[in-house]
């Protein structure tokens, strides 16, 4: 059987085990989901990094920048933190170097312990599941969440997986149990649920990207499996 926790917030990481496990990362609203939809529209590869400062070291050297402070795009950026924005066939084939507040932190960390870290969305939760079924790895679902706090639409992919996977798993931690129960609770209204109750759907539609959170708590949009490789996806 494989092993399954769910870490709510990165703030709690240290108190995972990642060694000789897969790190499975979320950022639903929006960076994984940005990076998912990017790389399966043709994007050749992301660098997610903590600081402004970094990304734009990686810009002098020819790199597409992208991502947010407080939900808006960095000035200096080529893009922000839309999906929208990183499937445009401009960037199909270009290198991009992403930093966001909560999401690129969360696969910063992720990757300095986990045997391997996989890029998770509600866009590819499918894929991600069937993947780990093959594998047959103790796993640890990471979800962003936001500044410090659980998100609700992470937890539902944390959910979503952990439903996926359920029959060849034993979930050893209860913030399994309770993202397991939520996605249930939620019977197929995944999307609905985030835009009634998420405190990031709210923060959102102030940044008029209603639009982003419905292409975002689509489940199974895309088959791609984005891991990460050294510095890149
Ligand atoms: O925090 C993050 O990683 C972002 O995805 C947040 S936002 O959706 O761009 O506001």
């Amino acid at each position: 059987m494989i092993k399954i926790e769910t870490c709510l917030t990165p703030e709690i990481l240290s108190l995972h085990q990642l060694e000789g496990k897969i790190a499975v990362v979320t950022d639903v609203l929006r960076a994984t989901s940005c990076m998912v939809a990017g790389l399966n529209a043709g994007v050749n590869s992301v660098i997610p990094v903590i600081k402004v400062e970094e990304a734009l070291e990686y810009q002098k050297k020819g790199f597409i920048t992208a991502g947010e402070r407080g939900g808006v795009k960095v000035e200096e950026f080529t893009i922000g933190n839309s999906p929208f924005e990183h499937m445009q066939e401009e960037y199909h084939g270009k290198d991009i170097c992403m930093t966001t507040t909560n999401g690129t932190v969360a696969i910063t960390e992720a990757k300095k312990t986990a045997k391997e870290v996989i890029i998770g969305a509600l866009l590819n939760v499918g894929t991600v599941a069937e993947y780990l079924k093959e594998q047959n790895q103790d796993i640890v679902i990471i979800c962003a969440g936001w500044k410090g706090n659980p998100s609700l639409e992470d937890t539902l992919f944390a959910g979503a997986l952990i439903h996926r996977l359920q029959d060849q798993a034993e979930l050893t931690d209860d913030a399994s149990f309770m993202a397991l129960a939520q996605y249930q609770q939620a019977n197929g209204k995944v999307a609905d649920v985030i835009q009634n109750y998420a405190s990031h759907a709210k923060r959102l539609s102030g940044l008029k990207a209603k639009s982003d959170l419905s292409f975002c708590a689509q489940e199974d949009y895309c088959s791609i499996l984005p891991i990460l490789n050294g510095e890149a996806i």
